[in-house]
């Protein structure tokens, strides 16, 4: 079977995507150092990551045939993302779920394959939630290179690119790697806020804000809530301080025409980061449907906006975090402590709470919070 490597890039751009190479199906030299990374320890509580491991490592073990990656990119630049008061939310984070966006174009575009001629059934497709390594896939294909922030970044489009591919049993003329490199650059190694890239090309996710707001259920390490500053939710420091953020759509002006999906979603424009704080379970389903924010849970919402309120020495916010002080969420309460404590140390609230407080772990939070524990 063959269908033309021409109409397979048209029929790619055809669908929405930004960029279109073919590669091998396989991970090469970054799978081995996957594992080393999952062997330190590095992808924390991500469970996912150490289930899939092998089929991760090996993608041709459960996508039987494969031969061609298509690897795709979607460029997502634009305008930060913020919450009104304060508090920011990563760019991919802004507009619809670019889980069902990218989901739906990739849907499309294996049917047009399929109407080629490709036999069905045959074509895996994937976005994030996929065992794949796909930066490493993209990296082989040429999307754009490797770069220290571990990152791909597309030589004209920059570092603000979400990742999809197909893994195909097409025989398709590869297009290899991309030019370009970081060079002596070193700016998102030093301007990260938690110190989480390790060395070049390496991320310790535990200290990663990306992985603290989003993936982390439960409490925020302590040393790592005043560095999380305004982010609410993921964090996009060693991007935007990443040269090549002057390339694509990030170059254009706020007013310039962008696909619909990254238009903020409602919820974002409709909620304060004191609406967020006290964020109702009603509120939660009807007005977060559809955005990638609801990953990090309702629950690490609300723990998110009282640490950033914290940090942001918000005084308006304390009637709202006393009340968080009896909310039912334990993880609430704790970091609501946290952020009472940075605001007024002595809050005759916080003793009240913790003659009432019956969870360990809330007690050591307003315990520390009326100590004005350094380390917070
Ligand atoms: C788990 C995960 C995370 C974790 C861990 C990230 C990490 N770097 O390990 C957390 C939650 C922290 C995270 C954060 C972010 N993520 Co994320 N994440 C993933 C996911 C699901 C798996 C990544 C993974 O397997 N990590 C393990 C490490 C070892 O692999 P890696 O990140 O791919 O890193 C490669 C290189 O670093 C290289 N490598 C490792 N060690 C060494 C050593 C040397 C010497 C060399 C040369 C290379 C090398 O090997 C790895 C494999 O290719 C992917 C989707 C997917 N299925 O691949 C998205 C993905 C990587 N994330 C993405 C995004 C957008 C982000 C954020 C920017 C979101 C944000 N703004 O908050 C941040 C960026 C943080 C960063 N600097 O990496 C995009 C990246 C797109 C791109 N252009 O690169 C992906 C591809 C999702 C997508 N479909 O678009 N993420
Ligand atoms: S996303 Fe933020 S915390 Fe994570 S590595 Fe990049 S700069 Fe550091
Ligand atoms: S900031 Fe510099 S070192 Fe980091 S990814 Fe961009 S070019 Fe590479």
């Amino acid at each position: 079977l063959t269908i033309s490597p021409t109409l397979v890039r048209e029929l790619a751009a055809a669908a929405g995507f930004d960029l279109v190479r073919f590669g091998p199906a396989d991970p090469g030299p970054d799978a081995a150092r996957f594992a080393a990374w999952l062997d330190a320890g590095r992808a924390g509580e991500m469970h996912y990551l150490h289930r899939n491991r092998e089929r991760i490592m090996d993608p041709a073990a459960w996508a039987k045939g494969a031969r061609s990656t298509i690897a795709l990119a979607f460029d997502y630049g634009g305008p930060p993302g913020r919450v009104a008061g304060g508090g920011r939310v990563a760019r991919y984070a802004v507009g619809r779920d670019y889980h069902r966006a990218l989901g739906n174009r990739l849907r499309s575009l294996r049917q047009r394959l399929e109407a080629e001629g490709a036999p069905e059934g045959t074509i895996k497709i994937g976005t994030d939630a996929v065992p794949v390594l796909e930066r490493a896939l993209a990296a082989r294909a040429g999307i754009g290179f490797l770069a220290k922030s571990a990152g791909v970044i597309a030589p004209h489009h920059g570092p603000y690119l979400l990742l999809a591919e197909l893994l195909t049993p097409l025989e398709l003329p590869p297009d290899g790697p991309a030019p370009g490199s970081c060079g002596t650059c070193t700016r998102c190694l030093d301007a990260c806020p938690t110190g989480a890239i390790v060395a070049p090309f390496q991320i310790d996710a535990r200290r990663c804000l990306s992985y603290t707001t989003i993936e982390l259920r439960g409490p925020i390490p302590r040393e790592l809530r005043a560095p999380q500053g305004e982010w609410l939710f993921g964090c996009d420091v060693c991007l935007e301080v990443c040269p090549f953020t002057s390339r694509g759509r990030n170059a254009l002006g706020p007013d310039a025409e962008r696909p619909a999906e990254l238009r903020p979603h409602a919820a974002l424009e409709s909620y304060s980061l004191l609406g967020i704080l006290e964020l109702s379970e009603q509120d939660y389903a009807r007005d977060w449907t559809g955005t990638a924010m609801r990953r990090a849970t309702r629950s690490g919402l609300r723990r998110n906006a009282a640490v950033v309120l914290g940090n942001l020495g918000r005084f308006d916010a304390v009637p709202a975090l006393e009340r968080a002080l009896a909310d039912p969420d334990p993880v609430l309460r704790g970091h609501a402590a946290w952020a009472l404590g940075r605001l007024e140390p002595d809050a005759a609230a916080l003793h009240r709470a913790l003659a009432g407080e019956t969870d360990p772990d809330v007690r050591a939070e307003i315990r520390a919070a009326l100590a004005g524990d350094p380390r917070g």
